[in-house]
């Protein structure tokens, strides 16, 4: 096999001439997909359930089917139009309003799409939280976005610190519990007597809809706000790069807490009228291949640290499943190796396609579609109507071949419109007229993108991103830790891990058994996503005059490197 191109298959993006599809396409076409450019009323849920549930054609089709090992359940469009419905009665009868914010704190469930669509009704704000918090970061995220209402379960609800919330009037309880009291609402109770009808909250375009947090190399998770108009990218794209077509049965691994479980584990596919099949429970190599096989998925959306993990179980396993209903498989989140293409190619008989955004972009920018030749480890070229260039601190963009700063024309359908309550951040992400996307990388004579690395010390572990700030934080709340410095360590499989520099206080030495307390204190404060695999114990944590921790000089000492400049280090 050729490995420096793999050569086009036809999808629904079928102009073999890209050049000129980019060049004619305008985002209004998309807006002809929808009823609101002639009626001015819209709303993204509406357009994702309620619209396929109108259509005689389309009500009875499965929407959802939810598969976990102790549940199995398919709902129709019209089933989600009415769990929504009435979700969005109980948020009413509870005094939640246009813009109020909604957070959904629980695991993948048919009550969490239920929820999330209901909240969207009521022209409330969602936002979702991985089921791996821990308290701080869950308080954290409530904190800022000043959250009203949490959807939660019974379990989850020990890591809510609910009384030290002001914001926080009541919580959703999903399962049976204990917990009475005005401030506690019973899911299953409240839905069984709430109206199956319910007039959608019509909203504006630019209305909010979504808070996404996510790390930064500095401070604590930053709210990523989108709204309402997200909707024409996440149709198109889910048309041209998913290439969802209306039989397809499409399987999303991420997670609603991160964009991707949102964009295109939600919107993408219900508003292209796809059945979309959720997955409840671990990842295991068997149990991903059979839900291949058994659910005939057709068109596969996941994740380079996912795909790396069953390139590691080995070929042999792929061969005892019938996947040939698969048809189409994409990746996102970290760069996929040209190995794992190589290895899709072998043993899935398909190219993987990688696709490159990022929560605030909202929606995929640069990717490689069905019609497009690929380059393996590329990541692509821009999707119709973006324009991806390279530039320089200056805001110039630079010819083929340097490496520079990836940046974006700003704006496009999905782009984030704010950083919640943090207005300079969000302007410091501009730069002449450019989204500045903090990701390095080149573009080669033919247009095709070449990703380098992060710019800022922001980690990429099993493609989740990780702030070293809130981990070194959390480290030092350790009564042993004085200090903290946190970098990612490239690693075969997860990308990078976490690896923490710490210096202890006096009165405590070092030994397994207090740097396993560590590691578990993170992973109980925080998450386990963001407990460090590796900490080492230093005599000192190097940092800059100014006092910022130097992760590049721990970098490269761990890397074996060369330390480069080193003029602003403290004495
Ligand atoms: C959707 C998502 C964004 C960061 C981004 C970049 C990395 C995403 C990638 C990729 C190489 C790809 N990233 N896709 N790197 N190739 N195809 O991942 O959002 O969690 O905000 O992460 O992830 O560094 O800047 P998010």
């Amino acid at each position: 096999m050729n490995m420096q191109r793999i050569e086009t298959k036809s999808g629904n993006f079928n102009m073999n001439n890209y050049g000129e599809t980019y060049q004619n396409f305008n985002w209004d076409e998309a807006k002809s997909n929808f009823s609101w450019h002639t009626t001015g009323k819209v709303n993204i849920a509406y357009e994702a359930i309620d619209r396929h549930a109108e259509n005689p054609d389309k009500a009875d089709q499965t929407a959802l089917i939810y598969s976990a090992p102790d549940r199995e359940e398919k709902l129709t469009f019209t089933d989600l139009k009415q769990s929504s419905n009435q979700f969005a009665n109980v948020l009413k009868k509870h005094g939640v309003e246009k813009e109020d914010r909604v957070f959904l704190f629980m695991p993948r469930s048919p009550e969490f799409y239920a929820a999330f669509l209901g909240i969207l009704k009521v022209g409330a704000i969602a936002g979702p939280l991985f089921e791996a918090f821990m308290e701080q970061a869950v308080r954290d995220r409530l904190e800022d976005s000043e959250a009203s209402m949490l959807v939660t379960t019974p379990d989850l609800l020990e890591r809510v610190p609910f009384n030290d919330l002001p914001h926080l009037k009541k919580v959703v309880l999903v399962g049976e519990s204990d917990q009475k009291g005005e401030a506690y609402i019973d899911y299953h109770a409240e839905m069984k007597e709430a109206s199956k009808s319910f007039d959608v909250e019509w909203v504006d375009l630019e209305d909010g809809m979504l808070l996404h947090y996510t790390s930064g190399s500095t401070g604590k998770p930053k709210g990523v706000y989108h709204v309402h108009n997200a909707m024409l990218q996440h149709y198109q794209t889910g048309k041209w790069v998913l290439d969802l077509k209306e039989d397809d049965i499409y399987w999303c691994t991420a997670d609603p807490g991160w964009v991707t479980g949102t964009s295109y584990g939600i919107f993408a596919p219900w508003l292209n009228g796809v059945t979309n099949l959720v997955r409840g429970g671990r990842f295991s190599p068997e149990q991903w291949y059979e839900t291949l096989q058994e659910k005939e998925v057709t068109v596969w959306y996941s994740a380079p640290t996912a795909f790396r993990k069953l390139m590691s179980a080995g070929e042999d396993i792929v061969k005892e499943y019938n996947l040939t209903n698969l048809r189409h498989v994409l990746s996102v989140g970290e760069p996929l190796n040209p190995e794992v293409i190589a290895w899709g190619m072998s043993a899935l008989e398909l190219r993987i396609h990688d696709t490159w955004w990022m929560t605030e972009t909202g929606g995929q920018l640069i990717c490689n579609f069905p019609a497009l030749d690929m380059k393996p480890g590329s990541m692509g070229k821009p999707f119709p109507g973006i324009v991806a260039s390279i530039i320089d601190n200056e805001g110039n963009e630079l010819p083929p071949n340097q490496m520079g700063n990836l940046a974006i024309k700003a704006p496009w359908p999905s782009m984030m419109r704010a950083i919640w309550k943090r207005p300079e951040k969000y302007e410091s992400y501009f730069l002449n007229g450019w989204y500045i996307s903090g990701d390095s990388a080149y573009k080669d004579e033919e247009g095709y993108f070449w990703f380098q690395g992060r710019l800022d010390d922001v980690i990429n572990t099993s493609g989740e991103r990780v702030g070293p700030f809130e981990v070194e934080s959390k480290l030092i709340e350790h009564p042993a830790v004085s200090e903290a410095g946190v970098i990612g360590k490239p690693d075969p499989e997860r990308g990078e891990i976490i690896k923490a520099f710490i210096t202890l206080n006096d009165g405590y030495s070092e030994s397994e058994e207090l740097l396993e307390e560590i590691r578990q204190f993170v992973k109980k404060g925080l998450s386990a996503h963001a407990a460090p695999r590796e900490l080492e114990v230093k005599d000192t944590i190097p940092k800059t005059r100014s006092g910022k921790i130097m992760r590049r000089l721990l970098k490269s000492w761990e890397l074996g490197l060369p330390t480069g400049d080193v003029s602003t280090l403290e004495e």
